[in-house]
């Protein structure tokens, strides 16, 4: 084989999380294998994009994702089903992290007659600054406005600046993932899902059926995350990056090291 090809290289999407959770990959495989994380390489699309074509081996991912928007299964399947599909296109799904980060919407605290998603409908003058991922989805707005009976036209706006924009009050109603640590920091509330829109979004392991046999040590280490990683904790690796400025790069070492010292 050529050099290129002992290198497991991971891949991470461009937010928070996906990049810790791409540091928390690359920095387990380290000690058994070359690792090399392309990190935040752009949304959904283009990540699986760059899986398909061989450019990395494995990046985190979420199941209902796989699902709905890489699948574009009408209605979310069984992980055996989601298994099958992917698996003619030389693809893997496993690793289950141990927690959910779903999409759902938040408003400010302030805002009266809002708890669930449905509220909106009576609603029309709160002005809605969506993600562009979030507009342009499967599981995203269009099919949630159809479920929901919803007729507002959101806004478009970077995920990376939607907490400060609520909180300026230039919008109302925001999507966020519910693990990200500024729903805590800025009080908001999220709305219930009522009319039960959203699949569940575990944290999973999606990476090229090869990689587990031309990495088998490393693919062991990162194995080892299985399971590892509740909610709590990750929103407050969320936290110390979003929140206290920490690099992805420190967050994911400090969550490591004193496990690799138990183990
Ligand atoms: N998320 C929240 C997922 C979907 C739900 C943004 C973390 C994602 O596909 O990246």
């Amino acid at each position: 084989a050529m050099a290129a090809d002992e290198v497991l290289r991971v891949g991470s999407k461009r937010f928070t999380e996906s990049l810790i959770l791409g540091e928390l990959l690359a920095q387990s495989a380290a000690a058994h294998a070359t690792v090399e994380h392309r990190q935040g390489l752009g949304n959904t699309a283009i990540v699986l994009a760059a899986l398909r074509a061989g450019s990395i081996d494995v990046y985190p991912e979420y199941l209902g994702t796989i699902d709905l928007e890489i699948l574009k299964n009408p209605k979310p399947t069984s992980l055996a089903q989601m298994r099958a599909a992917l698996k003619p296109l030389g693809l893997g799904v496993g690793v289950p992290l141990g927690f959910n980060n779903s999409y759902a919407l938040a408003v400010r605290a302030d805002t009266p007659g809002v708890s669930a998603v449905s509220d909106l409908v009576r609603q029309p003058a709160l002005r809605l600054g969506l993600s562009h991922e979030f507009i342009g989805r499967a599981d995203g707005w269009p099919g949630m406005a159809r479920h929901y009976g919803l007729g507002v036209r959101p806004r478009a706006l970077d995920h990376g600046i939607a907490y400060e924009a609520l909180a300026q009050r230039q919008v109302d109603v925001i999507d966020i993932y519910s693990t990200d640590a500024k729903i805590a920091r800025y009080g908001l509330r999220v709305l219930d899902d009522d009319r039960a829109w959203f699949p569940r979004y575990d944290a999973v392991l999606l990476y090229r059926l090869d990689a587990p046999r031309r990495f088998p040590a490393a693919w062991r280490a990162i194995g080892a995350l299985e399971g590892r990683i509740s909610a709590q904790a990750m929103i407050a690796m969320n936290a110390e990056a979003e929140l206290e400025g920490k690099g992805f790069t420190e967050v994911a070492r400090s969550w490591l090291a004193p496990r690799r010292a138990a183990a």
